[in-house]
């Protein structure tokens, strides 16, 4: 299939005090809408079921299981599942991920229009930092709650596309993308909670950050040939604000959706993905022109060394 109109479900705050299935039920409102527009496929946020508790510290970590699910489909969620289903919507949201061994991850899964779940990542990239710090203006404690993801970026044919999995950090990183445009993707969706201020730096202001977010999405779009959908969880949650901005982008890097505000929006576009194939045969024609005997320090050195 080469054409299909693709969704992006933004999210508005999340509550911490909000039940998964007063969430699950704004989702699906988001679904039905989407529906009405002749969606196929629809992308919700990182960490979609939950306030983005990761703002809050908490001593004993497993006082915040209870943020986690241990199975998915769920009770909470399996309504979510049998309304794509009966739509024959594809879709992908992102979840926290309490394992039967007990790791955490902040995890995202594409489920085909059938409602089996064809493909699950875990984030690579874990922004901010694990302990308490102080002087920050807000707290940011991904690396205290989750474990760096263990699934690498894979992809998967699903409804005729070839469909890859990044979350909210991962964009910023030219290599998560590139892993997913070696195996031919065209559609990267991409969920993040992203706190509207710098907690070390008063004066990036929200302009920037959202400048940054669209910056790498367009980039990594562009310089892999793919379609990507970035939507976001964003408003105020418990007094804390995030930025919106979600964007569908074309494989020529241009933005073709843009939510106009912070709650809950649908924002849609029909891709064509036969558009993906012209950048990948010409100017991001990989076999052609790439060089991989000079990309060795890539991979076999994780921070910056300087010997000059
Ligand atoms: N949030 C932010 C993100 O990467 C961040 C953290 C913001 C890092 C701005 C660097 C700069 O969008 C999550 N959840 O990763």
């Amino acid at each position: 299939m080469s054409k299909m109109i693709i969704g992006g479900a933004q999210i508005g705050g999340i509550q911490k005090d909000e039940t998964r299935e007063e969430v699950v039920a704004r989702m699906i409102a988001l679904m039905d809408e989407a529906h009405g527009k002749g969606v196929k496929y629809l992308a919700y946020p990182e960490m979609t079921l939950t306030t983005f508790f990761p703002r809050f510290y908490v001593e004993d970590r497993a006082e915040f299981d209870h943020w986690f699910e241990t199975e998915m489909p769920n009770a909470a969620t399996r309504p979510l599942f049998d309304r794509a289903r009966e739509y024959g919507m594809g879709f992908t949201f992102g979840y926290c991920e309490l394992t039967p061994e007990g790791q955490h991850f902040n995890t995202s899964v594409i489920v085909s229009p059938e409602g089996e779940i064809i493909l699950k990542y875990r984030k690579t990239h874990l922004p901010g930092h694990s302990e308490y710090e102080p002087e920050r203006t807000h707290q940011h404690l991904e690396k205290r709650y989750f474990l760096p993801g263990d699934t690498g970026f894979n992809v998967v044919r699903n409804q005729g596309v070839i469909m890859g999995m990044s979350i909210c950090n991962d964009r910023r990183w030219p290599e998560s993308w590139r892993v997913m445009g070696l195996q031919g993707v065209e559609l990267v969706t991409i969920g993040y909670n992203t706190p509207s201020q710098n907690n070390l730096s008063a004066e990036e202001g929200i302009e920037r950050r959202v400048y940054h977010h669209e910056l790498s999405v367009c980039a990594g779009a562009y310089q892999n040939s793919t379609y990507a959908v970035a939507v976001a969880k964003c408003g105020m949650e418990d007094g804390n604000h995030m930025f919106a901005g979600s964007i569908i982008v074309d494989p020529d890097g241009f933005v073709v959706a843009r939510a106009e505000g912070e709650g809950d929006e649908l924002i849609t576009h029909e891709a064509d993905f036969a558009k993906c194939a012209f950048g990948k045969s010409t100017v991001f024609n990989f076999a052609a022109h790439r060089r991989t005997e000079h990309y060795g320090l890539i991979c076999e050195r994780t921070g910056v060394q300087i010997d000059v």
